[in-house]
């Protein structure tokens, strides 16, 4: 097997790279980094020390990719399959890599700032990061409801890279700061995303991880 991916199932940017591997049926090993256990942390450091997942690790090549839009980037030139996730014309992939940024930068983030916050020790919040932070769910969110008012994937009728990196960001940012009732059209293509065998694997996956969420309610799992 070429393929290894360093990942946690509950881990939004990792969500993001699976479905990109799950979708082709790529096939991969897996090592689950667990960073509360000394070993596995020390390992996965060791391995990449700035110490975020998903890397996904080549042998046949001998590369270590980092960064869940470059495991795509990377799944697309060497691991091609039926789901092309950046298109070849340049002008649709600038678009593309355009809405993959718009998601990681201005959904997953602020959802990952409102997340991490809430597990930091005592005396070591940030409310005013926070509230920037959902300051920016609350100008990103009505620009996603306009994209989608057309319905399908986030670049039309093709599934791309920018879906992949949407649907964890929306996912985790649906539960700090709901959707539903003021954004419908994002609210919709979360439920379409939701349902693509590739999205529904990852979620299968972290759900007995679930409860570890710091905003898990009971039932959240679905
Ligand atoms: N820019 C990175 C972000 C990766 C990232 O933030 N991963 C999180 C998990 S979703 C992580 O490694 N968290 C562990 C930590 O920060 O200690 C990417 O796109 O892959």
């Amino acid at each position: 097997m070429s393929l290894t991916l360093h990942y946690h199932p509950l881990a939004s940017f990792c969500w993001k790279a699976l479905i990109a591997l799950y979708d082709n049926d790529t096939p991969f090993e897996r090592v689950i980094v667990d960073l509360g256990d000394e070993a596995s942390r020390a390992a996965f450091f060791k391995l990449w020390p700035i110490g975020k997942f998903p890397v996904l690790q080549d042998h046949a090549r001998d590369r270590l990719v980092p960064e869940a839009a470059i495991i795509i980037d990377y799944l697309d030139t060497y691991f091609p399959g039926a789901t092309i996730f950046v298109p070849k014309d340049a002008d649709l992939a600038r678009q593309t890599r355009l809405v993959d940024r718009f998601y990681d930068h201005y959904v997953h983030e602020p959802m990952q700032k409102i997340v991490t916050d809430k597990i930091r020790p005592e005396g070591s919040h940030d409310p005013f990061g926070v509230q920037q932070a959902r300051e920016m769910l609350a100008t990103a969110y009505p620009i996603i409801d306009a994209d989608m008012a057309g319905g399908n994937w986030a670049m039309g009728d093709f599934f791309s890279l920018a879906d992949c990196a949407a649907f964890p960001a929306l996912c985790y940012a649906d539960k700090v700061e709901p959707l539903a009732g003021r954004f419908p059209n994002a609210a919709r293509y979360l439920e379409r995303l939701s349902t693509r065998p590739s999205v529904m694997r990852v979620l299968k996956e972290a759900r007995p991880y679930m409860p570890l969420f710091p905003y898990y309610k009971p039932g959240m799992e679905g």
